[in-house]
Formats: C-alpha cells, sequence, structure tokens
C-alpha cells in the first residue's frame, strides 16, 4: 500500500503545494506592454522559485521588479521570485510583477488571459487572469 501511495505522489506532484490567487492585468493595446499581478501563496515547508512565465499575449514576457533612486521610480527585470516555505508573496501595482512586452493584441477590460507560471518545485501552474482597471 505505501508502495502505491509512493507512486502516485510520483505521478502527482505536490501540485497543491503552490496556490496562485487574484490574478488580473491591465488593459492595454496591440504592440503596447502591460502587467499581470497575482498573489502565491506557498503550502509546502520549503521555498519554492518563480522562474519563468509564458503567455500567447505577448512577444516577450519578464518577471520585473519595482524600485526607486531618490525621486526616480523604475522598474527592471529579475530572475527569479523565491517564495518562503509557508509564505506568501504577492505581485502588485509599484512592486514586483509580470511584464507583458508587445502585446500580440489588444487586452480590454473584462479579457481573460492564459499564463504558464513555471516553480523550480512544483512544476507549471496554469492560471487564467482578468483584465480590469486598476483601483
Ligand atoms: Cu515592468
Amino acid at each position: 500500500m505505501s508502495a502505491l501511495l509512493a507512486i502516485l505522489f510520483v505521478l502527482f506532484p505536490s501540485d497543491d503545494n503552490i496556490k496562485i490567487k487574484a490574478a488580473w492585468m491591465r488593459p492595454s493595446s496591440e504592440k503596447m506592454s502591460t502587467a499581470l499581478y497575482f498573489v502565491i501563496e506557498n503550502k509546502s515547508e520549503t521555498a519554492d522559485t518563480l522562474f519563468q512565465v509564458d503567455s500567447d499575449l505577448a512577444e516577450r514576457v519578464e518577471i520585473h521588479e519595482t524600485y526607486s533612486e531618490g525621486e526616480m521610480m523604475g522598474m527592471r527585470k529579475v530572475d527569479f521570485i523565491v517564495i518562503e516555505g509557508q509564505g506568501s508573496f504577492e505581485l502588485k501595482p509599484g512592486a514586483h510583477h509580470i511584464m507583458l512586452m508587445k502585446l500580440k493584441k489588444d487586452i480590454n477590460d473584462g479579457d481573460k488571459g492564459e499564463f504558464v507560471l513555471h516553480f523550480k518545485q512544483a512544476g507549471e501552474i496554469k492560471i487564467t487572469a482578468i483584465a480590469k482597471k486598476p483601483k
């Protein structure tokens, strides 16, 4: 019986450890950029790392952070986001976000977009984000 359980765990890796909540993106126009936001919850004891995001909506997808230098605010690419064990990480306006560059089509209020998030431990997680204007 325990051997069977072990096999089941291999076939169905612990996909429950990472939960993605409240995924949304800003409406934007073809050839322009926009940003995707969500909350990552890590139920596992061990840290996990988000290192890639795929989307058919944009030519390029990057993980960005926002930084400030004196009066200047900017954003830049980072290679990954670490979510501590039993922790959570919020991507939000003015902080980390997923940058969608050179959109292949308009994204209007209420549109839905599909994304694949790549985690080192949890593997691939598919999410759907809804387009809405920031409050
Ligand atoms: Cu950005």
